[in-house]
């Protein structure tokens, strides 16, 4: 197995945090549920538990139709999936895509939020969307599901500690939620909240952190096309560890700003202040497009490790979207508003 590249350890300024959470009752539960799931999961490369010689056809686990999936998407799932992104690259493994997470609410490392979510409780879940709109509303994640087209979206996941997946999504345009709830005209950013509820999520006895996890995007960037929520993967729906039932992907940006499990969304006037940008202001910005010019402070971003993959690909810039998404950052400096 190779080394661990050092951008993957666990940041300095969050380890002390971490070993109080290792002292605590939750995470001791935590710890031996690792310990009791550990064989064949935390010691095997995930290169060798996913054999890219198998085809993804076989490797899909979706078979026959999926409660809640629309009969295309699930058509798609079953048969005529793409195998790859536009730019060729072929599709991350179901495996992976749900066993090597990040989601700090089910712990720090990439093996816990598979193990330790479990018995999360997904559904019922409404998501309340207010703030500066004219139409607020609350409204079960069943009946966005029903109620906009899902559609299946290949995107490629770059995360700030330089690894990087292809992940077939499922889900649909935050715009068209948005424009449904008229934003008024001093609206000017969305801020996204992820549940708060420390007895699913153990995560959260760690005040280290200011929970609930937070995110935001400029009310421009949240209309771009390529803004969507997502409600499943694979034709599937969402698993806790992906962040069921509904996250945000901005495939253009950073993975931490794709939060998951969402609850509140608002229209906000100000610039909202994510949990990253609380816990280490100097290393994660608010924009966090993916630019292989500007490195994190402590590691460079002009490659990744595409997971299954050997050797290191370039980062693109916007993480290949620049087409779709460079318009919105004219007169920006990219390197300072990272
Ligand atoms: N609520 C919440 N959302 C989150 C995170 C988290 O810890 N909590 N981690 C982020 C990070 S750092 C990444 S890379 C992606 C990972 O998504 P995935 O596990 O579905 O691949 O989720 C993002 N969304
Ligand atoms: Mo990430």
């Amino acid at each position: 197995m190779k080394a661990i590249p050092s951008s993957e350890i666990t940041p300095e300024h969050l380890y002390r945090s971490r070993r109080r959470l290792l002292k605590g009752a939750v995470f001791a539960a935590a710890a031996a549920t690792l310990a009791a799931c550990a064989p064949g999961q935390s010691t095997t490369p995930l290169a060798a538990q996913n054999s890219s010689a198998t085809p993804i056809a076989a490797q899909n686990p979706t078979a026959g139709t999926t409660p809640g999936m629309t009969p295309a998407a699930t058509a798609a799932a079953t048969t005529a999936m793409a195998t790859t992104d536009e730019l060729g690259a072929p599709l991350t493994s179901y495996k992976a895509v749900t066993t090597y997470n990040n989601f700090y609410e089910f712990g720090q490392d990439k093996e816990s939020p598979a193990m330790v979510s479990k018995n999360f409780v997904s559904s019922p879940w409404q998501v309340t969307i207010g703030g500066l709109v004219k139409k607020p509303m609350t409204v079960d994640v069943d009946d966005l599901r029903k109620k906009y087209t899902q559609e299946d979206r290949i995107y490629r996941l770059r995360c700030v500690e330089a690894w990087s997946m292809v992940i077939p999504w499922v889900g649909f345009p935050l715009a068209k939620l948005l424009q449904e709830v008229e934003p008024t005209s001093d609206a000017k950013y969305v801020r996204f909240q992820s549940l708060m509820d420390p007895k699913q999520f153990p995560g959260q006895e760690d005040s280290y952190f200011q929970w609930p996890y937070v995110e935001g995007l400029r009310l421009d960037e949240a209309m771009n096309e390529l803004a969507i929520l997502a409600t499943g993967v694979y034709g599937k729906p969402l698993l806790p560890q992906n962040g069921a039932p509904v996250r945000l992907v901005v495939p253009w940006k950073y993975g931490f700003k794709s939060i998951k499990s969402i609850v509140k969304i608002d229209l906000v006037a100000e610039m909202p202040k994510s949990l990253w940008m609380a816990a280490g202001p100097n290393e994660y910005g608010f924009f966090a497009n993916v630019n292989p010019e500007v490195s994190h402070p402590r590691w460079s971003q002009a490659t990744e490790r595409r997971i299954e993959e050997g050797a290191r690909r370039a980062t693109l810039k916007f993480n290949g979207y620049d087409a779709k998404v460079s318009a919105l950052y004219q007169g920006l400096d990219l390197k300072k508003w990272y």
